[in-house]
């Protein structure tokens, strides 16, 4: 036995049943760094490795009723978000964010599915920019999130460099922008990430590994970089720490299922 969790992390996620994203993905990789895993859920999804065939959307007066009594008892560490499909339920995560003075916050902003199932609407997703970019530690896009959020078409480095330029201005103090979805000019043994901050760019390179594994990997990562930062590492530490987990965590992935397996968590 490992020695009891001092530190709490709260996910604010959809419920993949499956068991390889969303909250269920995140609260698997709070205890693998030794921090205590809450999660409220924001959707009941349907879904297994091969794809998404439907969601049913938690009211925001539901997910009010599952975070106040956690804000209300426990101290929460740090907090991730993932799938917010609706207005609501970012309104209300952004509320209650903002009245608990949540520092340690880490938004991935989760557009769609791998298999491509739209997990947010538009006009939820033009709101979780205004009310929860602003609130975030760091914010962490993949190449094709990035795209949507900023209408930036990315094709070359100068494009990832101008989609973070305008996250930031949209609020977001750190930008990390995933770099698995390679792009050309990206040297193609790697993937590259790339955190965009008030001191530059930073770039973490991971050898890229080919595999088809690839389900709940951004929960994967935000939920590794939120135990780090509960636990009291710099967000560039943290993002490092992540990502060599979740290289080993995708080597070792356990290929169930028939579509994308989930990662080793
Ligand atoms: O990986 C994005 C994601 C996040 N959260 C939930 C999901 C998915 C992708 O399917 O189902 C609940």
């Amino acid at each position: 036995m490992t020695s009891a969790a001092e530190k709490v992390c709260l996910s604010i996620a959809g419920l993949d049943p499956s068991g390889g994203a969303g909250m269920l993905a995140d609260i698997k990789t709070f205890q693998r760094f030794n921090c205590y895993g809450a999660a409220a859920v924001t959707s009941i999804t349907f879904q297994n490795t091969v794809g998404v065939f439907g969601a049913r959307h938690v009211s925001g007066k539901d997910l009010n009723a599952q975070l106040q009594p956690i804000f209300d008892d426990i101290e929460v560490a740090a907090c991730k978000t993932g799938m917010l499909p609706t207005a609501e339920t970012i309104e209300i995560t952004a509320s209650i964010l903002n009245e608990h003075n949540v520092k340690l916050l880490v938004v991935d902003p989760v557009v769609r599915s791998t298999s491509g199932f739209d997990l947010i609407d538009d006009e939820a997703l033009r709101m979780l920019v205004a009310r929860l970019f602003p609130l975030a530690a760091l914010v962490t896009p993949n190449i094709p999130e990035a795209e949507r959020i900023t209408q930036i078409r990315i094709e070359k480095v100068s494009d990832i460099h101008a989609a973070a330029k305008k996250m930031i201005e949209m609020g977001a103090a750190n930008v990390l922008i995933k770099g698995g979805h390679a792009i050309a000019e990206d040297d193609p043994a790697s993937s590259i990430d790339r955190l965009y901050s008030d001191s530059g760019v930073r770039e973490f390179i991971a050898g890229r590994i080919s595999t088809t594994a690839t389900h709940g990997t951004g929960c994967v990562l935000s939920a590794a970089i939120t135990s780090n930062l509960a636990l009291g590492y710099g967000i560039e530490d943290a993002i490092s720490i992540a990502k060599e987990y979740l290289s080993e965590a995708i080597r070792t992935a356990p290929m169930f299922g028939r579509g994308h397996s989930p990662v080793n968590i």
